[in-house]
């Protein structure tokens, strides 16, 4: 391995929501928000983005970029970027998509706060699958669109969907658009292609669009493989892809993902509304990645197993009423502790206080995520086994009845 993942970077005084942010973001208070723990003696396990440096070739385009100083309006004009984003698409996914349909946006949530006004009128509703991550809803709550969950069904830590519940919402003819989590967040589900064949039809035979949000597809275990939603219904163009280099190479303060609309007239109406510019370096960074990337990224899929690997260990052999199979996709690990707590319990306070580890759980995605906390693995093994450990010497081996 030539990546040093083991390395811990400093990130203080970078204006990291990571560092920073967490008093609002996790527990909307502001900076008087008091703790047994310093800010710096906190494990951060908590917002999805990584303890490791970006890869090199990366911070190299984008030095390369800096030295031809200047730094006006931007916007992707040559065909060089789309040549890199859709040759990672064709070698990784065997997916193939039309120059015309590929739009960038300055981030996944903010393209999916448009497409929600741009898709559904004031009195349709919008449909994900739960545990959510929260923005789903919120994009919905922005727009005073009412929102419709169909909660994932779990067999003993295993994910699946519930088709006859997903159907029955879909066929509602005010539910307009289904925002789907592929690989999906919070549970790491790498959805299969019976699976997606399913959801798909589901969708066409009730005209629903979908917006496929494949933010999470670069990170897989090794062995799974991800399918695009789209490439398996190449015939319907209500399926939106939106894909990013930001999770997959640590580059979600850099704000670009692409969007693939294939429907001419929704994209007619993003290319009208939509406020075009991207940041020069943001696009230097983009294209590198998908041109150069991939060794870096192979090098951290084995990294991220170990930390899975070892993080399953450990919950095994110091908490094991926890309930955690290793996910299929993403970082992060999504994990049943209702064994040890209440219902009641605010999970993120109880860690943050009596542990000094800041995670996510509970009723931060929307619901059917009770008593589960989620572990951001994508750190130092280090950092990993002393976030584990406080966890393991925090919860109370005894749910207090
Ligand atoms: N979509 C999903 C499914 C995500 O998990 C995230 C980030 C985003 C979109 C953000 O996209 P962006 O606007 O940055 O392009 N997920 C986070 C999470 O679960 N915790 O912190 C961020």
């Amino acid at each position: 391995m030539t990546t040093n993942f083991d390395e811990i970077i400093d990130r203080r005084n970078t204006n990291a929501l990571n560092t920073d942010g967490f008093r609002q973001y996790i527990f909307k208070a502001d900076k008087t928000m008091a703790f047994p723990y310093k800010d710096e003696e906190f494990i951060r396990m908590w917002v999805a983005d990584m303890e490791f440096a970006t890869p090199q070739v990366i911070i190299d385009a984008m030095k390369e970029r800096l030295d031809r100083r200047i730094f006006g309006y931007t916007m992707i004009f040559s065909d060089d970027y789309y040549k890199a984003f859709s040759g990672w698409c064709q070698k990784r996914y065997g997916w193939i998509f039309h120059k015309d349909h590929l739009v960038t946006s300055n981030g996944i949530i903010p393209a999916l706060y448009e497409l929600v006004e741009y898709i559904t009128k004031p009195d349709e509703k919008v449909l994900f699958l739960t545990p959510s991550y929260a923005y789903f809803k919120y994009a919905a709550d922005h727009h005073h669109r009412e929102w419709v969950a169909s909660d994932l069904i779990n067999e003993g830590g295993t994910y699946r969907i519930d088709f006859e519940d997903l159907e029955q919402k879909a066929a509602d003819e005010k539910t307009t658009l289904l925002i789907l989590c592929n690989p999906h967040n919070p549970t790491g589900r790498v959805w299969s292609s019976e699976e997606l064949r399913k959801l798909g039809e589901i969708c066409i035979k009730h005209n629903t669009w979908v917006v496929s949000d494949e933010i999470h597809c670069d990170l897989l275990r090794i062995g799974q493989k991800h399918i695009p939603l789209a490439k398996l219904f190449p015939e319907y163009d209500r399926i939106i892809t939106c894909m990013a280099p930001s999770k997959t190479f640590n580059l979600a303060g850099l704000m670009f993902s692409n969007i693939v609309i294939p429907d001419h007239e929704l994209r007619k109406i993003w290319k009208h509304r939509h406020y075009g510019f991207d940041n020069p370096l943001s696009i230097a960074a983009a294209q590198a990645a998908y041109e150069k990337g991939e060794p870096w990224l192979e090098e951290l899929q084995v990294y991220l197993d170990e930390n899975f690997a070892f993080t399953k260990t450990y919950l095994s052999e110091h908490l094991p009423k926890a309930r955690f199979e290793i996910s299929e996709a993403t970082y992060l690990a999504w994990v049943d502790v209702s064994a040890y707590f209440d219902q009641a319990e605010d999970l993120p306070l109880f860690f943050a206080n009596k542990a000094g580890v800041l995670l996510e759980g509970g009723n931060m995605f929307v619901q059917n995520s009770d008593r589960f906390i989620r572990l951001n693995l994508a750190c130092p093994r280090s950092l990993l086994e002393e976030g584990l450990k406080r966890i393991g010497e925090a919860v109370p081996l005894e749910k207090e009845v």
